[in-house]
């Protein structure tokens, strides 16, 4: 007897045929891409947790390629410019924090973005949700970059229900206006929840899409990022309330948000589905970054088992919930090695394109497909050269190094508490069974099968397994690194500095030559003259276009120096260096703090080797 599972592979099998194997044949796939803003790696009931139940996520999960051993940047910005460019961010100079609204920094606009490259292969694109990746002139904006189209937001977070951005400058200042647009029209009366507004835009040009050309749909969710300081959790107010069962009221006020996320999730697919398009549609789902549990902008989302939260160079900042779904594929958790910058050089495999040489991202296509060993041995974990804090963390194979002054960082294991129930959460496979999701997928012939669900998600669960977390954990110092095998100890609970020394010798000159690499962010500086006030509360371009390697656009793939940075600061009193602004102490990095690029790495391993 054909088992249902194998009833719905034969269904598809022209579009097995098409996608595996050959790669790429007769029709370019359509590409959903889905990414969600800071939600953490326990945020999703697939990786085990009944606490948040994500039925929508989890039904495509279990049919899909999970992908475990994914990493992506420690935050927003750094994020996006590596799955739009296949690069490592600090080769762009978009590393570490991310962009302030009033800042003059893009990606440069010499590179060629992702959407770019597939609108050479005849791809509608566009883009709904945020950017987060330069908005001082229109030639760092979303339609200057190869989208056919973007509804959303340009900046790293707004209100969930005003879509105004609040910025709060270092030294008080505050600067506040809407950041919500279809192209380039503010969106003054828009006020539905943003989820909401996202997800009709999804939906809408799904319904509209003209199948005589593949879909690139980037589908970008501002949620379950915190909202304005003052208005941090910000769940839908009209909706009926599903998390009771959760104990920590913040932590129920966060899940409210990834259930509505996950229902509207489910809605994108169904009209996928609706449209007769599903099943030659490749979705993605990942998170940017790590949940910020504690501190600036919490979110009350959980990364455990990892350590760390957003913004650090532990697991927990970096590896997020990832899967790819494809009707061809047969369901299985890869372990294999991936990072973002993979994603367009591997999508675009799927769509019959190839990417030269020059991109940090390596093809996995054949490797998702199959039951291939990953491409990638390496991933370059981060490098951050703040005024406060100089590091860098580093994997090769089973093994990670973090090297330089973490100090000041949440370096610990975060939202234990917040895990706790005070009464029992709703039935895990019903739950599923009850999804939009598993709906579309019973009406082509799919029944979910309770075994083959259960079986991934305990294949896809990440435990400590000695469940050591209250060890005195090691903070890499200007006089010593930090180094573990983080399969065997997800955690990082184990430091084997001292006992591995050939390996953290070995990593530590990998890790060098990559850090040679590294061209200095931006001009450090806050523009005065973006404030919305100047153009009816609403954030918009301010300063005009430039060619590359103009002088007044330094990040545009010129490199800068620290001397003209400083000279444009003297010159224009409406800009104001961040760091001149900033209150925070300036830890000691053993006068590295100054130094720039290969300079900086020589003196910080100095310092620890
Ligand atoms: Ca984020």
């Amino acid at each position: 007897m054909i088992k249902a599972r194998e009833l719905i592979w034969l269904r598809w099998l022209p579009f097995l045929c098409v996608l595996c194997g050959s790669v790429y044949s007769s029709k370019r796939p359509n590409i959903l891409f889905i990414m969600v803003d800071d939600m953490g790696w326990n945020d999703v009931s697939y990786h085990g947790s009944d606490q948040i139940i994500t039925p929508n996520l989890d039904t495509l999960a279990t049919q899909s390629v999970i992908l475990q051993q994914y990493y992506s940047e420690a935050i927003c910005t750094p994020a996006r410019t590596a799955l739009l460019t296949g690069k490592y961010p600090m080769r762009l100079g978009m590393h570490g924090m991310p962009l302030y609204n009033s800042e003059d920094r893009g990606i440069p606009i010499t590179e060629q973005l992702f959407p770019e490259y597939l609108k050479k292969l005849g791809y509608s694109t566009h883009l709904v949700g945020k950017w987060h990746l330069g908005m001082s002139r229109r030639q760092f904006l979303p339609l200057s970059r190869g989208y056919d189209s973007h509804y959303g937001t340009r900046g790293g977070f707004v209100d969930y229900y005003t879509h105004h951005k609040v910025e709060g400058w270092p030294n008080g200042r505050q600067f506040f206006g809407l950041d919500f647009f279809d192209d380039d029209i503010p969106q003054n009366e828009e006020d539905r929840y943003i989820v909401d507004a996202l997800t009709d835009r999804a939906i809408k040009i799904i319904q509209n899409h003209n199948e005589s050309r593949p879909l690139f749909l980037h589908l970008a969710h501002t949620a379950p990022h915190a909202g304005n300081e003052g208005g941090l959790l910000q769940p839908p107010l009209f909706s009926t309330v599903r998390n009771r069962h959760i104990a920590h009221s913040d932590r129920r006020l966060y899940a409210e948000m990834v259930t509505h996320l996950d229902t509207h999730i489910g809605k994108v697919v169904r009209a996928l589905a609706n449209k007769g398009i599903l099943e030659d549609t490749i979705i993605v789902f990942v998170s940017d970054n790590g949940a910020p549990t504690v501190g600036q902008f919490n979110n009350w989302g959980v990364n455990l088992p990892f350590r760390g939260k957003k913004q650090t160079p532990w697991e927990g900042a970096v590896r997020v919930p990832a899967f790819i779904w494809h009707s061809s594929f047969k369901p299985k958790v890869w372990d294999g090695l991936m990072h973002i910058t993979d994603w367009m050089p591997t999508l675009l495999a799927a769509a019959g394109g190839e990417i030269g040489t020059g991109i940090d991202g390596v093809n996995q296509w054949n490797s998702i497909c199959g039951d291939g060993e990953s491409k990638r041995n390496d991933v370059l974990i981060a490098i951050e050269d703040s005024a406060t804090n100089v590091y860098a963390a580093y994997r090769a194979g089973d093994y990670k190094i973090i090297v330089g002054n973490v100090s000041g960082l949440s370096n610990g294991y975060y939202g234990s508490d917040l895990l706790r129930l005070k009464e029992s959460p709703p039935d895990y496979f019903p739950s599923l069974r009850s999804s939009d999701v598993a709906k579309v997928f019973e009406k082509l012939g799919l029944q979910l099968d309770y075994d083959q669900v259960l079986a991934m998600r305990k294949a896809s669960v990440i435990r400590q397994l000695d469940g050591v977390r209250d060890l005195i954990p090691c903070e890499p110092t200007p006089t010593r690194g930090c180094l573990y095998n983080v399969r065997q100890d997800p955690s990082e609970s184990h430091n084997l500095w001292s006992r591995g020394t050939k390996i953290a010798a070995l990593l530590t000159s990998r890790l060098r030559a990559l850090w040679s690499m590294q061209q200095r962010r931006g001009p450090l500086a806050l523009d005065a003259r973006s404030d919305p006030a100047n153009f009816d509360y609403t954030w918009v371009p301010w300063l005009n276009d430039t060619m590359p390697g103009d002088t007044n656009n330094t990040n545009s793939g010129t490199n800068i120096t620290a001397n003209n940075i400083d000279a444009g600061i003297l010159e224009n009193t409406y800009l104001v260096n961040k760091s001149d602004l900033d209150t925070r102490t300036v830890a000691s990095v053993v006068g590295c703090d100054r130094a720039t690029g290969f300079r900086n790495l020589l003196c910080l391993i100095k310092t620890v080797i």
